[in-house]
């Protein structure tokens, strides 16, 4: 329990005098927020895209390889004594997939079976596939789901053959198992009759297999993990990603033309994360994820910058500048521009809409200290100066923050990513009160990640997300949502993660095949809360913080919403809260998140326990509109009125709470 059960201990001696926090919130004269608070990111790490929120189910599907990532066949074997081997055709499927599945049958119907990413999921639902084959076949293909335990084949179908000798012949079908199986251990085969097959042997490529998607998307989402992040309204996404966009070196880069198109044109890319991305989830992919969501997408461009430390000159920038520019053009570009006309050639005729554009990731890492030199030097100002000409609507960001020794040209923001202990959330809570209007920043990543005690990146990451660093973050963003005029939004980091494979283990969600397995942690609670309250215009309340932590505004409706968080203290914490402009009798809802006595507890998915035990009570006003309730220890709360305060108000300040001293919110 560490730090956090001997703060308690000593906070014992301040606490025995604790009397009512005394709140008083003025009615209006705050300011308006970018009404963009909450959102996410994603950054393929450790199989949350392939193998994660990407609903394909089969691994390796295209044999997809690179100078870090050779070809493989991980995850594919032989079924019946077929004998597989990779090859790479004088006839490719595809100048960007050369490598494909060479099958020679054995006796009886023979093929090959695919594991997926750690099993799959196999339920009563409809499942559509497809692969291509080269080579002569009279016959039928059998596609069929099986346990990987038992043998039992819980769905199959005949796929009647089309294939040729010479020609790649793509084959498409649905499948709708008969039984769900029982768990996830499951495979995917495709078998074929030997004496069908005219040349010894089948090639095949591109072999996939989607369940049901979100919204229906063909080549789109899992659906149980978009409703969880749909679930916390969000209001942005931060793509594609942060360290996978910079990628190993500076020939791996996330080169976000050759994510796009049909599958088959799509070469994949040397992932950061120590495995070959498929960029079946591609820009455009994102772009969709955004449409459904209803996000507003921050797209980050490339920035010449790689994680080994190498970066692009100043000679040879240019390109990549270029590059980006094509990038907007051809998510935003009429259909008459360049690029415009290629989405428009890939059926999307619409041009998305962009505001916000991110210049690289975290440059002022990788490299240190010569690939920041370049970047303050000469790459942001290249990107800056290109974009401000061809875009100069578009809010731009720089990769580092407006609290690192870099002086970020208004009108371009910063992005911070703290990944911090629960003392140094609340340490960084009155941060952006310091900033002016010209210092806009996105909180572009953010996570406790060690426990109280020091900061040790060698080990020392908690195993979950624990409900006293969550907590701490909630601190965090409420000192954040005190300026959301100057902060665009937050987002935790990393959104997800596969159970079965993850080096970095602090996310927001843990995932699996099995969706049983699903499980939200506690941080997500607090997104989830804060998420659901949207402040859109900040209100003025007297300050001083500690153990209460809190911020006042109004929602787009009009109502009143007070947030806090309690921090260090032994006995709950008394509070009376006045609103301006509210009488006796008001009513508001008051939600309360609770955790364990353990601050170290956390939402185990193995267990499928949830720590996080939320409250909801109506409380109704007293005198001049003042309601009072409890807060306990390491507790997140947000109070939401049922009507707008305006006009109606009589105490208008004139109670004795006038006297607190005001201070616009903006204490310290
Ligand atoms: C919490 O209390 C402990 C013990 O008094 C102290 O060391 C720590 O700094 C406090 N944390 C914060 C953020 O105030
Ligand atoms: C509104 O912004 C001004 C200028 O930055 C600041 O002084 C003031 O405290 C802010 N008010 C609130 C309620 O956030
Ligand atoms: C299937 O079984 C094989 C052999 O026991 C094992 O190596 C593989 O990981 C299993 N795959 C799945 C999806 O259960
Ligand atoms: C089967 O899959 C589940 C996940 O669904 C896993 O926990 C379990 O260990 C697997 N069983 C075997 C026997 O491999
Ligand atoms: C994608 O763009 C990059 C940067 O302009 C370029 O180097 C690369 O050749 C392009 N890829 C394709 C397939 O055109
Ligand atoms: C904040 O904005 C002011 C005004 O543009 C600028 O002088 C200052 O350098 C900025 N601070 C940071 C940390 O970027
Ligand atoms: C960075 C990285 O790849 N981390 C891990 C991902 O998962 C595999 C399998 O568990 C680990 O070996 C990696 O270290």
């Amino acid at each position: 329990m560490r730090l956090l059960q001997s703060a308690v201990v000593s906070a014992l001696a301040l606490a025995s005098s604790c009397s009512a926090v005394d709140l008083f919130v003025r009615g209006s004269g705050g300011n308006k927020t970018t009404k963009m608070m909450y959102g996410i990111m994603h950054e393929d790490i450790n199989n949350s895209g392939d193998g994660g929120i990407y609903a394909e189910l089969i691994q390796n599907r295209a044999f997809q390889a690179s100078e870090q990532f050779p070809v493989s066949l991980n995850a594919w074997s032989a079924v019946n004594g077929a004998k597989l081997s990779v090859k790479q055709l004088d006839k490719p499927l595809s100048v960007a997939l050369p490598n494909s599945l060479n099958v020679v049958p054995g006796s009886k119907k023979s093929g090959f079976a695919n594991e997926g990413y750690w099993g799959m999921d196999v339920k009563v639902q409809k499942y559509t596939g497809s692969f291509y084959v080269k080579g002569s076949y009279s016959g039928r293909f059998t596609a069929s789901l099986q346990s990987n335990l038992t043998g039992e084949t819980f769905g199959s179908v005949d796929i009647v053959s089309r294939s040729v000798a010479n020609e790649w012949v793509q084959h498409e079908f649905t499948l709708v198992p008969k039984k769900a199986a029982p768990n996830s251990n499951n495979t995917f085969a495709i078998t074929f009759d030997a004496s069908g097959v005219k040349q010894g042997s089948l090639d095949f490529n591109l072999i996939s297999l989607f369940p049901p998607t979100y919204k229906n998307r063909p080549n789109g989402l899992r659906i149980d993990l978009m409703e969880a992040i749909a679930e916390l309204n969000p209001k942005f996404f931060r793509l594609p990603g942060g360290n996978m966009l910079e990628g190993l070196t500076t020939k791996s880069w996330w080169k976000w033309n050759e994510t796009i198109g049909p599958l088959k044109d799509r070469p994949g890319v040397a992932g950061v994360w120590n495995y070959q991305l498929t960029t079946g989830l591609g820009l455009v992919e994102y772009m969709q994820w955004c449409d459904d969501l209803n996000l507003e997408p921050i797209v980050a461009i490339w920035s010449g910058l790689a994680l080994d430390g190498n970066f692009i000159s100043e000679a040879d920038l240019e390109p990549y500048v270029q590059s980006a520019l094509d990038e907007i053009e051809f998510l935003t570009g009429d259909v008459h521009t360049k690029w415009g006309a290629v989405r428009a050639s890939l059926g999307y005729p619409k041009p998305w809409k962009v505001n916000y554009v991110e210049i690289g990731n975290e440059d002022w890492l990788a490299g240190r200290p010569t690939g920041y030199d370049s970047y303050k030097q000469y790459r942001f100002k290249r990107f800056f100066d290109a974009f401000q000409k061809k875009y100069p609507k578009i809010q731009l960001i720089a990769s580092p923050s407006v609290f690192d020794d870099m002086v970020i040209p208004v009108p371009a923001a910063g992005d911070m990513h703290p990944y911090l202990t629960p003392d140094g959330f609340i340490e960084a809570f009155s941060k952006f009160d310091h900033l002016t209007k010209d210092n806009l920043t996105l909180i572009g990543e953010y996570a406790a990640v060690h426990p109280n005690g020091g900061i040790d990146w060698s080990g020392d990451l908690q195993p979950w997300p624990w409900w006293g660093g969550a907590v701490s973050e909630a601190i965090f963003l409420i000192g954040a949502e005190r300026n959301s005029d100057r902060v665009i939004g937050a987002t935790y980091a990393p959104g997800l993660r596969n159970l079965n494979r993850w080096q970095w283990s602090i996310t927001l969600m843990q995932h699996a095949a099995d969706p049983a397995l699903t499980t939200k942690s506690v941080s997500w609670y607090i997104m989830h809360l804060f998420g659901k309250h949207l402040i859109t215009e900040t209100l003025p309340v007297n300050a001083n913080f500690g153990p209460l932590y809190y911020v006042a505004g109004k929602s787009d409706k009009g109502t009143t919403i007070v947030k806090g968080a309690v921090y260090n203290t032994t006995v709950p914490v008394p509070v009376s809260l006045q609103l301006e402009g509210y009488d006796k009798g008001d009513k508001a809802t008051l939600t309360v998140l609770t955790g364990p006595a353990d601050p170290y507890a956390y939402n185990d998915p193995w267990k499928q326990n949830n720590v996080v035990k939320e409250t909801t009570t109506t409380l109704q006003a007293g005198k001049d509109g003042t309601f009072s309730f409890t807060l306990p220890q390491l507790s997140v709360a947000v109070l939401e009125t049922e009507r707008s305060g305006k006009g109606k108000g009589k105490g208008k300040g004139k109670s004795k709470r006038a006297k607190v001293r005001m201070v616009d919110g903006q204490g310290q």
